[in-house]
Formats: C-alpha cells, sequence, structure tokens
C-alpha cells in the first residue's frame, strides 16, 4: 500500500524516517532536517523541502553526500550491490546490458572525472521521464559534463540527486506525472518533425512554414480534435493552430492562451512547445470529465515567434493583434522563396490576415507556460516560477562594409578590414551589455560572405540583439552601441548599413492575472519565487491587447535553451499542468462568484 503524506505527518520522526531513509542513500541528515520542518503541504512541497535541505547543507556535508553515491561505472557492473530503492535503477537505464566496449568507456569517463573533480560524477540513470536514460545518452551526458566547471559540477550531482530521490519518492508514494508524462510524450512526437538537412545530423529545426512545420501544426489540430475534445479548430491564415473549447454558452468571453511551434535551428523540444501541450492536456482533462467553464478557452500553436526563416518576429501572434506587418510578404529567405509563396505554397491565404485580430472585448486575458531557459530555478531548486515582465528589445541585422584586398601584400596599416571592425563592435557590445544591470547584448551572428583565408575581409554581415527589463535601458544601450559602429568605420574608413528589425516593449505581467499563477503555485505547497523573463515570448505581443502573465517550468541541464540539452522533467511538467488547472478553476469561481463574466484586470 503506497503511504500517503498524511501518513508522513503524522507518523514519529523515528518512524517517518524509517520510511523515507533510502531517498538520499546514505545521508540520514537530510531526511531528518526535512521531518523537522513538517507538515509537508504537498509532494512537491516535501520534495523542496529535502533540496532546499542538500543545497544549504555546506560544502563539506554535500561533497560527502556526492561521494557517497554510487559509481555509474559500478552501476554498469552486471551484479553490482544496490540498495532496495535503487537495485532497479541502473536495469532501467540499460547499465546493466552495457557491452564491454561501452562499460571500458563509462569506467574511463568516470576514472578522468574523478580525477578532476574528486568526486564520482552523479546523474539520474531513471532520466526526466523516470524510465531511463538510454546508454548512449548516459554517454554523452558523461563526456559533455567532464568539460564543466568544478563549482557548476558538484551542483549538477546534487540536483540529480534530489531527481533520484524524487523518482523514489514518487514510487514510495505510488505517484505517476500522468500528465506531465503526456506533455513529455506530445513533445518528443512533435520533434520527430525537422527540416531535412537538420534532421540527418539529428537537430531539431522547424521554421516557419517548411515541410516540418506543417506537419507540426497538423499533428496539434489532429490531437486537440481526436485526443483532447477541442470544439473547433482550424489552422488559420498565417498558420497558426486555433483550438477553442467552449465555456457553458458558445458566446462566454475566452481566456487565450499558448505560445509558439516553431524553433531556432538546432533548438529544443520544450521552447513553445510545452505552451501549446499543457492547455491541451488540462482542456482535455476538463473534456474526460464532461466539465464546461463559465467561459471559453482558446488554445493557440503560435506559427511563427522566432524570426528565423524571415526577418518578422512574433508573426503568429502579432497576427491576432492586428500587427502582421504587410511588408512581410516580399520578404525572401536564404532560397529567395518569398514569405508570400512560402503561404501560397502552404495553402494560406493572404487576403484572410487581417481578419485574424482578435476583440479584446471577446477575452479575459491572455496566460502562457514557458519554459524558463535560465539558470534561476535551478539555482533554488523550485519547479515553477511567476514572471513579473518580459525584457524588452530591440534587433537589429547590418553589414560593415571595408574593402577586400590580398592578405599577404596588403600592408597591416593600410587594410579596410570589415571583419575586424565587427569584432570591435561586438565586444563593445559585451562591454556595454555588462555594464549596467538587467541590461543584454549580444552578436548572434557574424558572417564574412564568401571570405577567403587569403583576402582581408571586405564585408562582414552582423546581428545585434538588445534587450532590458525597461525601454529606457534598452534604448539607451541601444543607441550606445550604434554611436560605437559610427565611431568604429569612421576610425577605420569603413561604411556600414543597419537595419532595425524588431522592436518590443517590455511587458510588465498584469497584476491580477500574476496573483492568479501566484495563487496557483502556492496551492501546490511551493514557495511564489517572482522574476523577469531575459527571453521575449508571444505574451509581449498578446500584451498589446490584453491583460497577460506567465508561470515559468524549470529546465534541466542547469535550464539551457535554444540548445537540444533543452530539457524538463515529467514532474516538473506535471506540476505546471496542476498550476494552469488551479488557475483555470480560479477563474471560473471568481466568474461565477461574480455570476457575470467582466473583463477581470
Ligand atoms: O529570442 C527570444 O527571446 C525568443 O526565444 N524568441
Ligand atoms: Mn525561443
Ligand atoms: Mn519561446
Amino acid at each position: 500500500m503506497p503511504l500517503t503524506l498524511e501518513q508522513l505527518n503524522a507518523a514519529s520522526a523515528l518512524e517517518a524516517a524509517a520510511w523515507l531513509g533510502g531517498l538520499y542513500e546514505p545521508s540520514p541528515w537530510v531526511i531528518e532536517g526535512a521531518l523537522a520542518r513538517r507538515p509537508f503541504l504537498s509532494l512537491a512541497h516535501l520534495k523542496y523541502v529535502m533540496a532546499d535541505i542538500v543545497r544549504h547543507a555546506g560544502r563539506d556535508r554535500q561533497l560527502a553526500l556526492v561521494r557517497a553515491q554510487p559509481e555509474l561505472a559500478g552501476q554498469a557492473m552486471v551484479g553490482n550491490t544496490q540498495t532496495p530503492e535503487s537495485g532497479h535503477e541502473p536495469d532501467q537505464a540499460g547499465l546493466t546490458q552495457c557491452t564491454a566496449a561501452e562499460l571500458a568507456k563509462i569506467q574511463r569517463l568516470n576514472a578522468d572525472y574523478n580525477a578532476k573533480f574528486g568526486f564520482p560524477l552523479v546523474l539520474a540513470a531513471p532520466g526526466p521521464t523516470g524510465l531511463g536514460l538510454t546508454r548512449s545518452e548516459i554517454i554523452a551526458t558523461f563526456e559533455r559534463r567532464l568539460d564543466n566547471p568544478a563549482d557548476f559540477e558538484l551542483l549538477e550531482c546534487l540536483r540529480n540527486i534530489d531527481r533520484i530521490a524524487e523518482i523514489r519518492l514518487n514510487d514510495k508514494l505510488g505517484v505517476t506525472p500522468e500528465l506531465g508524462n503526456q506533455v513529455w510524450d506530445w513533445a518528443q512526437r512533435l520533434a520527430t518533425h525537422s527540416e531535412a538537412a537538420y534532421a540527418d545530423r539529428g537537430e531539431l529545426t522547424v521554421t516557419y512554414l517548411s515541410d516540418a512545420h506543417r506537419a507540426v501544426a497538423q499533428r496539434l489540430a489532429h490531437w486537440m480534435r481526436a485526443d483532447c475534445g477541442f470544439d473547433e479548430v482550424e489552422i488559420d491564415a498565417v498558420g497558426n493552430v486555433v483550438g477553442i473549447y467552449h465555456g457553458s454558452t458558445r458566446d462566454a468571453k475566452r481566456l487565450l492562451t499558448g505560445s509558439h511551434y516553431d524553433t531556432v535551428r538546432n533548438g529544443g523540444k520544450y521552447d513553445g512547445r510545452l505552451g501549446i501541450l499543457m492547455p491541451m492536456v488540462c482542456v482535455r482533462e476538463l473534456h474526460r470529465q464532461g466539465r464546461r467553464l463559465p467561459y471559453g478557452i482558446e488554445v493557440v500553436g503560435f506559427a511563427e515567434e522566432e524570426g528565423q526563416r524571415y526577418r518578422a518576429v512574433f508573426l503568429g501572434s502579432g497576427a491576432l493583434t492586428g500587427h502582421f506587418n504587410a511588408d512581410w510578404l516580399a520578404q525572401q529567405d536564404a532560397d529567395g522563396v518569398t514569405m508570400r509563396e512560402a503561404m501560397t505554397r502552404a495553402g494560406l491565404c493572404v487576403d484572410d490576415i487581417p481578419k485574424l485580430r482578435r476583440d479584446a472585448s471577446k477575452y479575459l486575458g491572455f496566460v502562457e507556460t514557458h519554459i524558463e531557459q535560465g539558470p534561476v530555478l535551478n539555482e533554488i531548486d523550485l519547479p515553477l516560477g511567476i514572471v513579473t515582465s518580459i525584457n524588452g528589445s530591440v534587433r537589429y541585422i547590418g553589414s560593415i562594409i571595408g574593402m577586400a584586398s590580398h592578405a599577404g601584400t596588403t600592408p597591416m596599416g593600410s587594410r579596410r578590414d570589415a571583419a575586424t571592425a565587427a569584432a570591435e563592435l561586438t565586444l563593445y557590445a559585451e562591454r556595454r551589455g555588462s555594464s549596467v544591470p538587467n541590461v543584454v547584448a549580444t552578436v548572434g551572428m557574424l558572417e564574412v560572405p564568401s571570405g577567403s583565408i587569403n583576402v582581408v575581409p571586405g564585408r562582414c554581415n552582423f546581428s545585434l540583439d538588445i534587450r532590458a527589463t525597461s525601454d529606457d535601458l534598452r534604448d539607451s544601450c541601444a543607441t550606445d552601441v550604434c554611436a560605437e559602429l559610427v565611431r568604429i568605420c569612421e576610425r577605420r574608413g569603413l561604411h556600414f548599413k543597419l537595419e532595425e528589425t524588431m522592436r518590443v516593449a517590455a511587458a510588465p505581467s498584469a497584476p491580477a492575472w500574476q496573483r492568479r499563477w501566484e495563487q496557483a503555485v502556492h496551492a501546490l505547497g511551493l514557495p511564489i519565487h517572482r522574476m523577469p523573463s531575459g527571453a521575449g515570448h508571444d505574451a509581449m505581443k498578446l500584451h498589446e491587447l490584453m491583460p497577460q502573465a506567465m508561470l515559468f517550468v524549470r529546465g534541466q541541464n542547469a535550464g539551457i535553451s535554444h540548445n537540444p540539452l533543452e530539457s524538463v522533467t515529467n514532474d516538473d511538467m506535471q506540476l505546471a499542468a496542476d498550476a494552469l488547472s488551479n488557475l483555470l478553476l480560479q477563474l471560473a469561481t471568481e466568474l461565477q462568484q461574480a455570476s457575470i463574466s467582466p473583463a477581470p484586470d
């Protein structure tokens, strides 16, 4: 019979410690510390308390905890002795089926890792789903983490120990994160669609209206119709996938929610997509319960947010706010295909785009769940964070033009080298972005077109991405960087072209909606952590039309994103689904109590 939280809260410290003994083998101090903080408000609260105790245990105890873990190499050995809780874990990951070569590689990696860090690598072999990493994933993780700094690795080992404890605790309480598993499965399925050139390398790239992009749209629409019970599903004139789950009356106001399904090149599986799949799984639960709320739920998979194929970001959400810029239609992609042609080939009706603008009076507001795409939630061991504001950003693409010349015969003093000028600008942008808090400046693209090893670069293309928590901070940084570009080119006798491709204002969360997220997270028994978003999101576009607020979900691998290492655990996705469900029911209660359908602020 699975253990219950009530039993854990009511039992004597001795009895409870016996129940939880194997979670953090063999470090009873973690459980003792946690039990002293009873009552546990929820399973998530218990997990957080244990991770918090480990986090604040001091380096000696942390090192002892890591050093006490069974070595992966040892686990890979057949017949290795494991504790009762951990015995099945190596098997789950297939570690006990290692080939001799794999075993030798793991043992070599372990020796190198121990020699470098002075403790064994700890990796939660059951992985983000609890069902087990593959042997190749384990070896790849081992190799990657060998390159990390020591301090980072100690914390990463501790986070993996927490994850192992979390999975063991789920087992003890008979808990399976069903909704988290469903979102995980959907995300893996969507990730099977990638553009050919990238798919061949095992990379995920889905840019606007590519075949992979259209396949993802079809998949989302199918699941909305066939699995989740949406009443209406369509793919609109810009390729957004729109699912509507009506309220108790069809003309009831709607909550708008969703995120984007396009990706950056060689991106991750959860950026954007998590925010579509989360409300889909919540609507599926409502549908299964035959439940209608006093408002409708409109879930949108936005077709384009990343601006990868065309220089048109927030195209999908911008169409809903009436900001689709018709000039974008003439933009050409790297192969010379205009957006208009791409839309026509995809069967989209360009003339219908203006009709997509939403009437704000018909909506209650917009909410978005999204992976954090950063390290903060990992550093405080929290699965969920409340977004207070989305940073404003401005983007440019530019070219510095000098004179191509012979690398061997052109004296250093008489060159008009475009690449060294771009390098100066890149370093200036880094210095300026670092000079004040809450500002970031990035040169993400730097290219000498048709460059040659023996030619002084006559041209260098570059991009600029400048963001800040306020528009003033953003604009001041942008002004300085552009002024520096002028100075560099004057001094070097070069000239430049610069085009602003995006400018979006900082978007503070609507207080009432932020409060609903806070209430939802509090109801899960978790502490509230408020934080700004350094990444841009569709919510900042909808911000121009209606009140919005976001929920962040912790990412694995220290929250890395825009990278194939992007990952989320099923447990954290379960908590996000629980939080969104709670917000939906909160809103329903508010409306029922008001017994009218006002537009909450
Ligand atoms: O760049 C961003 O912040 C987002 O991922 N488009
Ligand atoms: Mn992104
Ligand atoms: Mn995103």
